[in-house]
């Protein structure tokens, strides 16, 4: 196999954000991940970052707990900060727990000017339900501020797939979701080259 022409020569944890403890603008943009608990988001940043374990995962729900942000430079000097969100849809948390997490996970995803694209997540073999679309209608319209958000859809876990079905699967996704979908498996590695040349385009360019 050709050498994947997006390798990460450094990436690191920066910090994480718990309710009552936001952190400043940063001055590098950042994609967010986006998804229901266990759809592969931790799984997916340690595939984009060619870590095995920098970002925790777990098989159990409910494994991430903070917004956690983390840095990352291509061998070509590109840079972008990626941002793994806590998954929706856990019901095992108090609903005191839920509204001060919704409100950061809110809070983040409207206000903040460093934020520049979102990704959303869909397990391909689940397809996009409810949340999914509420979520992508409510930010497109809860957020006002510049500049604007970009928005695409990865459908996960496709090595669950046989070749055919994950094809259908993630034009399935595409077109129930409305947003541009690749196809994604954290285990194989398929689909990385596509999503870092997606990330890329609201990444920093290396300085001349
Ligand atoms: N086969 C397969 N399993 C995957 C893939 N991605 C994630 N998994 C598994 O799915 C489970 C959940 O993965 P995580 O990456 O922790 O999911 P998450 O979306 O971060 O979950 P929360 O932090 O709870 O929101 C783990 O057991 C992973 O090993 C994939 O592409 N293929
Ligand atoms: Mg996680």
């Amino acid at each position: 196999m050709k050498p994947s022409p997006f390798q990460v020569v450094d990436a690191s944890f920066l910090y994480g954000m718990a309710p009552g403890n936001s952190a400043p603008e940063s001055e590098a943009p950042e994609i967010a991940f986006a998804g229901r608990s266990n759809v592969g988001k931790s799984s997916l940043l340690n595939q984009l970052l060619g870590r095995r374990n920098l970002v925790r995962t777990s098989s159990t729900p409910g494994c991430t707990r903070q917004v956690n942000v983390f840095a990352s430079r291509l061998s070509d000097g590109w840079t972008v900060h990626l941002v793994d969100l806590p998954g929706f849809g856990f019901a095992r948390r108090s609903r005191e727990e839920r509204v001060s997490w919704g409100t950061l996970i809110e809070g983040y995803l409207t206000s903040r000017r460093s934020l520049r694209m979102l990704v959303i997540l869909v397990d391909a073999r689940r397809g996009p339900e409810e949340e999914e679309l509420q979520l992508i209608e409510w930010v497109q319209g809860a957020r006002t501020i510049e500049p604007a958000l970009e928005l695409i859809a990865v459908a996960t876990k496709l090595d669950k797939l046989s070749r055919a079905q994950a094809a259908a699967a993630v034009a399935n996704v595409s077109k129930a979701i409305g947003l541009p979908t690749i196809g994604f498996s954290a285990q194989t590695g398929e689909g990385r080259d596509a999503l870092w040349r997606a990330l890329k385009r609201v990444a920093t360019p290396p300085m001349p």
